[in-house]
């Protein structure tokens, strides 16, 4: 017997656009006990709430989040809005029994991300982060492969997460598209914003970071602000280079710009240990590359003149996901790295195991973008609480 779920959407930009549509194909590619209702969608402004209703197929709308929490036909609550309204919405809607889907990041801190996690666990709700790019089948089967051990003993972690849409310094800061550019809104720069996306998969790949070594960068120091009209300080960090050490004994670096002409969404990574190496990149998001120099099971090495990267195209049916969409070698995209995380959301209500990553999950990547900042600011290294 299937079960309605209801959603309460807030936000309606890019990502209330990605959720929604995960809402309206999961249950046709996944076959769950849960079925997603697209209750109602929720933002101030009236004119554009209600299009957005209209367009994606919701029953209603809201402008007052707070009236979307206290209505009881709904189950969900999924914040899609700006990174400094989380923290209020996720403690009300933990209050209410509400069921919580977050956008990363978790929080503007973590002293925000800390009150939280203890307002959903004491409120005992389910509740996950959308860190999608875990649901990209490759970087799912990265994770296939190190917990296989094919990697062996890690040394080296390397990501890349580079954008060029910010160079021109005629691009305002601040209102609905450019918040991201406002640090009142965003909390950070690119750390908060890529970087966090980084620190998840390479944590998730790689476990813990225990101390990093910072540096960040403005290049345009002062913005027109899109509410204001008046030319104001830009607080965001444009780009943040930094160093770290895992509890593992490898060693990392990360790299985040949005400034590197040329690069859209280049978020790259590469894991380099005794008995292997992978790396990926999500501009050629259907690959994961895998260099075999030893088999994990026998330690035996590879004939040394049959080594050589793999370029493994991750459409096969015994691949992370892949089966429930097309037949082998048709490809999925971004939008579908969505359906896929809230896919395995849906499955944790049926299974009762905690899906990942949730906000206590969450909260340690916000731990290291905080230590991140904070060696940025003193120039020393900084323990990741
Ligand atoms: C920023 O440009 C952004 O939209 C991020 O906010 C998303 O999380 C990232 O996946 C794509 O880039």
């Amino acid at each position: 017997m299937s079960s309605p779920l209801n959603i309460g959407m807030i936000g309606y930009g890019f990502m209330g656009r990605a959720h929604s549509n995960a809402y309206r194909q999961v249950s046709q590619f996944f076959s769950l006990k849960h079925k997603p209702v697209l209750k109602a969608c929720c933002a101030r402004k009236e004119d554009k709430i209600k299009a957005f209703a209209e367009n994606w197929g919701y029953e209603s709308y809201e402008t007052d989040w707070r009236k979307l929490i206290a209505r009881k036909d709904i189950d969900v609550i999924d914040i899609g809005s700006p990174n400094n309204t989380h923290k209020e919405i996720v403690l009300a809607a933990a209050k209410a029994g509400k069921m919580i889907l977050c956008e990363k990041p978790l929080a503007m801190n973590v002293a925000e991300g800390e009150e939280m996690c203890d307002a959903v666990e004491k409120a005992g709700v389910a509740n996950m982060v959308w860190f999608n790019y875990r649901r990209v089948p490759a970087i799912s089967l990265a994770k296939q492969v190190v917990d296989e051990g094919r990697i062996g003993r890690p040394f080296h972690y390397r990501a890349l997460y580079l954008q060029d849409w910010t160079i021109a310094a005629d691009v305002p800061q601040g209102g609905a598209a450019l918040w991201r550019l406002d640090v009142d809104v965003a909390g950070s720069g690119v750390t908060g914003d890529l970087l966090a996306h980084s620190i998840d998969t390479a944590e998730w790949l790689n476990g813990p970071i225990q101390r990093v070594s910072a540096a960040t960068e403005t290049f345009v120091k002062e913005r027109v602000h899109a509410e204001t009209g008046k030319v104001q300080k830009v607080g965001i960090d444009d780009a943040c280079m930094f160093m770290a050490f895992f509890k593992n004994g490898s060693m990392g670096t990360f790299e985040s710009t949005r400034y590197a002409r040329g690069r859209k969404n280049f978020n790259t990574f590469e894991l380099n240990g005794e008995a292997g190496s992978i790396y990926f990149d999500l501009e050629d998001p259907q690959y994961l590359q895998y260099f075999k120099y030893a088999d994990p099971k026998t330690g035996a090495k590879i004939e040394s003149h049959l080594t050589g990267w793999q370029k493994i195209h991750v459409t096969n049916g015994e691949h992370p996901y892949m089966k429930h969409w097309w037949v082998p070698g048709c490809t999925i995209g971004y939008e579908h790295t969505f359906t896929n995380a809230l896919a395995d959301f849906l499955e944790s209500l049926e299974t009762g195991k905690p899906v990942q990553p949730n906000f206590r999950t969450a909260l340690q990547t916000q731990k290291v973008c905080d230590a991140v900042l904070a060696s940025a600011k003193s120039g020393q290294w900084v323990e990741v609480g």
